[in-house]
């Protein structure tokens, strides 16, 4: 099984398109659908672009998915807002050369957890506990990495559709199978401000572009507060 890990799209449609005709060349046989999916300015489009795809999907919950904007549950179909929050926390798949990979949101124990290129082994143990699988693919931190921390592998897939690596206009996904190959896809980002300046989105700011280690340090900042 050869995988492409499709995190973080935040509804933004423009982006999705991009990543999804690249997927079609990756000879992916599967898409990990790596939660926060609709919590964006284009919620309808990302969905019916998600469901006309040729490759098969596997779903991921994220926390936005768990639990979506007034904005957002406004827009999406009642039935779709509670599949997207009964989706499974994590999904173990055997992917070429490989192994088990176990794909989460934030980490295997929580939707919210915070992992970043810089989290410290001690922070991020207590995440893994009865986790078997030697690599564990996360998003929810909007930037890739892949590292090793407590002898595991620590992939993060990046975002689709709110990346925060450095300038706007980029999608950030990532192939698994045999090799972890983290990919990237150009795609217009007047198009991303014009949605978000004609849906009305309440938080046009969250997809603001931001430096790789600016926003390492601000969400480690983040955990700290949670604990
Ligand atoms: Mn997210």
């Amino acid at each position: 099984m050869r995988v492409a890990a499709l995190y973080d799209i935040h509804g933004n449609a423009s982006a999705l398109d991009a990543v999804l005709a690249d997927v079609r060349g990756s000879d992916a046989d599967l898409i990990v659908v790596g939660g926060d999916v609709v919590e964006g300015p284009q919620p309808v489009e990302t969905l019916e672009l998600l469901d006309a795809v040729e490759v098969p999907r596997v779903w991921v919950r994220g926390n936005c998915d768990r639990d979506p904007s007034e904005w957002v549950r406004e827009r999406v179909v009642e039935e779709r807002v509670a599949w997207l929050a009964g989706l499974p926390t994590t999904v173990t798949i055997d992917v070429d050369g490989l192994g088990p990979v176990c794909f989460c949101h934030g980490s295997p124990r929580s939707d919210e957890d915070i992992v970043t290129a810089v989290s410290t082994a001690a922070r991020v143990e207590p995440m893994l506990d009865g986790v078997d699988e030697a690599l564990v693919v996360s998003g929810h931190t909007h930037v890739q990495f892949d590292r090793v921390v407590a002898n595991r592998r620590l992939v993060n897939a990046g975002s689709v559709g709110m990346a925060y690596q450095g300038q706007s206009g980029w999608a950030y996904w990532t192939v698994f199978g045999p090799a972890v190959e983290p990919r990237r896809s150009g795609f217009n980002a007047d198009a991303l401000a014009t949605a978000l300046r004609e849906s009305g989105y309440p938080n046009p700011e969250w997809f603001e572009p931001e430096s790789a280690e600016q926003a390492a340090a601000e969400y480690e900042q983040m955990a700290r507060e949670q604990h």
